[in-house]
C-alpha cells in the first residue's frame, strides 16, 4: 500500500499517549499526550492505553483451554484488562471516513487548530487508511469515491501537508481522474462551500424556511430521522447565511488543486446535480431535482442577490434554525447527537456568536470526546464512544455464562454496575418538546448520559444488563425498581402502532419521504424505520422486567410484547432471514429475531419461523465451520459471503442457533472450534473485518464485539453441548 510506508518525523512518541475517562462528565474519553519526563512517569500508560495504540502489553500466556468455557474465561481474562477505571470498556469506534474532514474544515474556518501532536497523528491515520487504489472511500472498507478522496485530501492539506509532497500529488491526480471536486456529493459541496473552495450556488438549496412549516405538513422537518434533522438544521443555517470562511492563500491554492479547470470558469449552477456515479448509492428523485430547481430560482432572484438576509421570512427562518441548533447544543453538553452535526453546529455557533462565546468555547472542549488514538493514529469516532452498548452485552454474557460469579471478576462486575448506575438518564432533556425530542426519563444512551439521546435498544439492553448484574447475590442494588419502571415507561413509549421499534423515536412520517433524500451516499435515512434488532431488545427487556416486578403495567407489557413478536414475524424474509441495519447483516439481525422468538417459546421443534431462520443460517455456514458476511450484504440486501470466516459472525450464528434450540449440535460444535482456534495464548482475538453498518452503505467498526460475542458464544455453546 502506498500509504503505510509513509513515515516522517511528524509522528509522535507513542509512549506519551494516555486515555483519561470521565474527566468532566460520565464516561467521556479524552486522549492526552504527555511529553517525556516526570509527568509521564507519574501517570503510567495502562494496559488499555497500550492495547488501543497497538503497543506490546506483556500479557502472560494463559492455561491452555480444555473446554469452550475455558476459552470464554481466557477471553474475559484478556478483555477485563481493557476495562477503564470508571467501569466501562473504552474502545475506538472508527470506519466512516467523512468525520475528520468535517472537523478539520470546521476548525480551520473558525481559526482553530488541533494540538500539534494531534495533527501529526491524524495525518498518520488518514495516510494509513488510504486505499491501495490511491484514495479514500466513504468508509475504511470501501473503494475510493470523490467524496472520500477530495475531503480527506483537503483535510491533509489543512493539517499541514504540502501539495507537492508525496502522496499528495498522486492523490490529486486521482481526484482529477475522477472528474475533480465539481462532482462531489452534496455533503462535500457543503463543506467545500463553507471552506471557500466551492460556491454555494452549486449545491441543492437547503431553505431554512422549511423549519417554519406547521407541524401537520407531512414532510415537515420534525418528522425526519433525528440524525438527518440534526445535520439539516445547521446546514440550513450556514446555507441561509452563505457562510464562507476566510479566503486564505491555502484556500486559494485548493481552488486550483481540486478542479480540472480554472475555478473562475466553473458554471456553478450546473454542478448542483453533478454527482459522481462512483459516489451514488441513492440517486436523487426527479421530484427532489425539481424542488431544488424551484428553490434555486427563489434563492437567486436577480433583484435580490442572496435573497437570504433581505426577506423577513428568511430572517425569521434563520432565527428559528439557530434556536433549534442552540437547543441541540444545550441538550447534549455541546456534543450534539453525533460527529457530523457536531462540526456543523460548531461553525454555526461561531458564525452566530463568535469564537469568544461561551457556546463556541464549549464546542471546542467537546471536540476531544470524539477523538481516539488507535494503532494507526488519531481518528474521529462515529459517536463519542460506544460505552453503554459494549458494556450491556459483556455484562449479560458474563451473567449468563456464570463468569460474573467467578472469583476474581467481582471488581469488574461492580465497576460495570457502578457505571450503569451513573449512566442512566434520570430526566427528560432540558429542551424537550420544544426540540422535538422523545422522552429520556429512565433511559440509557448509546454512549454517555451527557450525549443523552434515548435509543430504543440502548435503554432496553441497559435495563437488561442492570437487571442481570443486580440479580447476582453479591452486587449492589442501586438501580431501584422505580428507576427500572422509568426505563420501562420509556420503552413502552417507543413502540409503533404496528408493534415494531425504530431507533431513537417513534416513526413520524412514511417512507415516501425518501423522495427528498438528498444525501446520495446513504439509503433509507429520511425517517426512523422499524428494526428487528431494536424490537427484540425492547421486548426482551420488558419480558425480563416483568419477572422482577410482575404487577407493573402487566397488561400493557404483555400486549406490547405480543405485538412486537408479531411484527418481528412479519419482517422475516422469504429465505428465513432478517435484514440487519446496524450490524453485518443477516447473521446479526437473525440472531436478534431468534432471541425474540425464543422468548416467545418458539424453537426449531415447534416453530416454522425458527426452522426457516436456522436453516437459512446453517445454509450459510462455511466449510471451516464458521460464518462470515461482508458489509456488501447490507449494501446489496442479499447475503454476501466473506472470503474467510469471521469470529464475530460465527459467534452471532452460535448464539442464534442456540436461541432457536437447533437440534444438530455438531453444527455448533464446529463453529465453536473456529472461535477457539483463533484465540491467542493470552486470551485475545485479533481484529478481523468490520462488523457494523449504518444507513445501508457505511460500515462502522465494533472492535469490542470480537471479545464480547466470542466469550458469550463459547460460554453458551459449552452449556448447550453438554445438555
Ligand atoms: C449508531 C450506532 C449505534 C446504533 C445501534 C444502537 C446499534 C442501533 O441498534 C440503533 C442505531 C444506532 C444508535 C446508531 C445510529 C446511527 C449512528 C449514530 C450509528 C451507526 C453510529 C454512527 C451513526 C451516525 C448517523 C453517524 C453520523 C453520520 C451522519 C450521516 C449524520
Amino acid at each position: 500500500m502506498a500509504s503505510s510506508s509513509y513515515r516522517t518525523s511528524r509522528e509522535t512518541d507513542l509512549l506519551g499517549w494516555r486515555l483519561k475517562v470521565g474527566e468532566d462528565n460520565h464516561g467521556q474519553h479524552k486522549w492526552v499526550y504527555l511529553p517525556e519526563g516526570p509527568a509521564r512517569e507519574a501517570w503510567p500508560q495502562s494496559k488499555g492505553d497500550k492495547y488501543a495504540i497497538g503497543l506490546e502489553m506483556d500479557m502472560p500466556d494463559l492455561p491452555q483451554p480444555k473446554t469452550y468455557m475455558d476459552g470464554a474465561r481466557n477471553g474475559l481474562a484478556f478483555y477485563k484488562e481493557l476495562q477503564a477505571e470508571d467501569g466501562h470498556f473504552a474502545t475506538e469506534y472508527g470506519g466512516p471516513l467523512f468525520l475528520i474532514p468535517g472537523l478539520i474544515v470546521a476548525l480551520s474556518v473558525t481559526g482553530q487548530a488541533l494540538r500539534p501532536e494531534q495533527q501529526a497523528e491524524m495525518r498518520r491515520y488518514l495516510l494509513a487508511k488510504r486505499r491501495p487504489e490511491g484514495g479514500w472511500g466513504l468508509h475504511t472498507a470501501a473503494p475510493p469515491t470523490v467524496f472520500g478522496t477530495v475531503m480527506n485530501y483537503v483535510a491533509l492539506r489543512l493539517l499541514g501537508m504540502s501539495p507537492d509532497e508525496e502522496p499528495m500529488t498522486e492523490i490529486r491526480a486521482l481526484i482529477h481522474k475522477m472528474g475533480g471536486a465539481v462532482c462531489i456529493p452534496t455533503w462535500g459541496k457543503t463543506w467545500l462551500s463553507i471552506l471557500g473552495c466551492y460556491e454555494w450556488e452549486g449545491m441543492g438549496p437547503v431553505p431554512p424556511e422549511l423549519w417554519l412549516l406547521p407541524d401537520w405538513v407531512p414532510f415537515a422537518p420534525w418528522r425526519w430521522w433525528v440524525h438527518v434533522r440534526n445535520v439539516a438544521v445547521p446546514t440550513a443555517y450556514l446555507y441561509g447565511i452563505r457562510f464562507i470562511g476566510p479566503i486564505t492563500p491555502l484556500v486559494l491554492s485548493l481552488r486550483q488543486e481540486l478542479y480540472t479547470q480554472p475555478y473562475s470558469s466553473i458554471k456553478w449552477a450546473k454542478q448542483q446535480t453533478n454527482i459522481s456515479p462512483l459516489d451514488i448509492y441513492n440517486p436523487h428523485s426527479r421530484t427532489l431535482d425539481a424542488v431544488h430547481a424551484v428553490c434555486h430560482i427563489y434563492e437567486h432572484l436577480p433583484s435580490l442577490p442572496y435573497v437570504s438576509s433581505l426577506l423577513p421570512i428568511r430572517k425569521l427562518a434563520l432565527k428559528r434554525v439557530y434556536q433549534l441548533l442552540t437547543y441541540e447544543d444545550e441538550n447534549t453538553g455541546y456534543q450534539t447527537i453525533g460527529p457530523v452535526s457536531k462540526a456543523f453546529n460548531m461553525v454555526a455557533r461561531f458564525a452566530g456568536e463568535g469564537a469568544d462565546s461561551h457556546a463556541f468555547k464549549q464546542h471546542m472542549i467537546k471536540v476531544e470526546n470524539f477523538l481516539w488514538m488507535g494503532k494507526d493514529g488519531l481518528m474521529m469516532c462515529g459517536t463519542d464512544g460506544s460505552q453503554l452498548w459494549d458494556l450491556t452485552f459483556i455484562a449479560q454474557a458474563m451473567v449468563e455464562t456464570g463468569l460474573a460469579e467467578e472469583e476474581g471478576n467481582r471488581k469488574c462486575v461492580e465497576g460495570m454496575l457502578g457505571w450503569l448506575d451513573k449512566a442512566q438518564i434520570r430526566e427528560n432533556p432540558p429542551h424537550f418538546e420544544s426540540a422535538w425530542r422523545h422522552r429520556t426519563k429512565g433511559a440509557w444512551a448509546f454512549s454517555t448520559p451527557e450525549q443523552g439521546y434515548v435509543v430504543s435498544d440502548c435503554v432496553a439492553e441497559g435495563l437488561k444488563a442492570a437487571m442481570s448484574l443486580q440479580s447476582l447475590s453479591n452486587t449492589s442494588k442501586n438501580i431501584t425498581v422505580d428507576r427500572m419502571r422509568d426505563a420501562v415507561d420509556t420503552i413502552l413509549s417507543m413502540q409503533n402502532p404496528n408493534g415494531g421499534y425504530a431507533s431513537y423515536e417513534l416513526q413520524r412520517a412514511g417512507e415516501g419521504l425518501e423522495i427528498i433524500n438528498a444525501a446520495e451516499v446513504f439509503g433509507s435515512i429520511m425517517i426512523d424505520y422499524l428494526y428487528p434488532e431494536c424490537t427484540t431488545s425492547a421486548l426482551s427487556a420488558l419480558v425480563h422486567f416483568s419477572k422482577i416486578d410482575p404487577s407493573y403495567k402487566k397488561k400493557e407489557i404483555a400486549m406490547t410484547v405480543e405485538k412486537a413478536i408479531k411484527w418481528i414475524k412479519t419482517d422475516q424474509r422469504a429465505d428465513g432471514s432478517w435484514y440487519g441495519s446496524w450490524g453485518i447483516c443477516f447473521t446479526y439481525a437473525t440472531m436478534f429475531a431468534l432471541e425474540a422468538l425464543g422468548i416467545a417459546g418458539e424453537t426449531y421443534a415447534n416453530s416454522d419461523n425458527v426452522r426457516r431462520a436456522c436453516d437459512f443460517l446453517v445454509g450459510k455456514q462455511k466449510e471451516d465451520g464458521g460464518w462470515g458476511e461482508t458489509y456488501m450484504s447490507c449494501v446489496s440486501l442479499e447475503y454476501v459471503q466473506h472470503d474467510t470466516s469471521q469470529v464475530v459472525m460465527t459467534a452471532w450464528a452460535i448464539l442464534a442457533l442456540i436461541y432457536g434450540q437447533y437440534p444438530d449440535k455438531t453444527v455448533i460444535d464446529r463453529a465453536a472450534k473456529v472461535i477457539m482456534g483463533r484465540q491467542k495464548k493470552d486470551g485475545r482475538w485479533e481484529q478481523e473485518d468490520t462488523e457494523g453498518i449504518f444507513n445501508k452503505n457505511c460500515a462502522i467498526d465494533y472492535p469490542a464485539f470480537k471479545f464480547i460475542f466470542c466469550i458469550w458464544a463459547l460460554g453458551r455453546a459449552d452449556k448447550y453441548l453438554r445438555e
